[in-house]
């Protein structure tokens, strides 16, 4: 059985456990990292070196990096294209999603909002952030051609991108108006893998004073 390591509070590990449920894929998830600890270990370091989570492991194998996992997962058992600029197509838009989406969102806004006194933000850097979030978050609501961005079927830009929308929307800051992107984000909401492993309240996670 795949065992997913990583605490069920990372942006890294949302997308990964999600994925896995929409799959129906059999795993059990090991809260490692943050509070729980348990990544500096000698085994752990063997199977990421840096220390980071997630850490897939399957039938003695173990991944790490989230977009690598979300596309071994998608290509095992999701469907991802066997067509190499089929597969490239959406890839592309996940692999924009970790520079321009990820970036400025996750170790910009989120820590400076959440892991910041409000004393101590970097309020350029936010602003950048908002102004990089708004261009890409414009791009990706262009994407989107049906109910999910790659259609009728998720797919890898979905698990990805959709797996942020949440923080996304809901950290306080000042984003683009994009009905037909909340409108992706509202349906997504009402699926029941993403409102268990990617809406997870975070204001547990706030320093105080921020
Ligand atoms: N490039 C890595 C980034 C992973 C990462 O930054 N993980 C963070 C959590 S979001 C982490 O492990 N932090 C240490 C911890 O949680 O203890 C990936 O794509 O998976």
């Amino acid at each position: 059985m795949i065992k997913l390591h990583g605490r069920i509070t990372s942006a890294n590990v949302q997308p990964v456990a999600w994925c896995l449920e929409e799959l129906g894929v059999d795993y059990e998830r090991l809260d490692i990292g943050g509070p729980f600890g348990g990544n500096d270990t000698p085994e752990y370091l063997a199977m990421n070196p840096l220390g980071l989570v997630p850490v897939l492991e399957q039938e003695g194998q173990t991944l790490s990096e989230v977009m690598t996992i979300l596309r071994y997962l998608m290509r095992r058992y999701g469907g991802h294209p066997s067509d190499p600029m089929a597969a490239a197509q959406i890839e592309r838009w996940a692999d924009m999603s970790r520079q321009h989406i990820y970036v400025p969102l996750i170790p910009t806004l989120f820590w400076q909002l959440i892991r910041t006194t409000s004393a101590d933000r970097n309020l350029a850097a936010m602003a950048n952030a908002e102004a990089a979030l708004k261009q890409a978050m414009t791009i990706v609501q262009d994407l989107i051609k049906g109910p999910f961005i790659g259609g009728d079927k998720l797919n890898l830009v979905d698990f990805q991108i959709g797996s942020l929308l949440y923080r996304y929307y809901e950290l306080d800051f000042d984003r683009a108006d994009l009905p037909k992107l909340r409108a992706y984000y509202n349906a997504l909401c009402h699926r029941p893998a993403y409102r268990e492993f990617v809406m997870i309240d975070f204001s547990g996670m706030k320093v105080p004073g921020a």
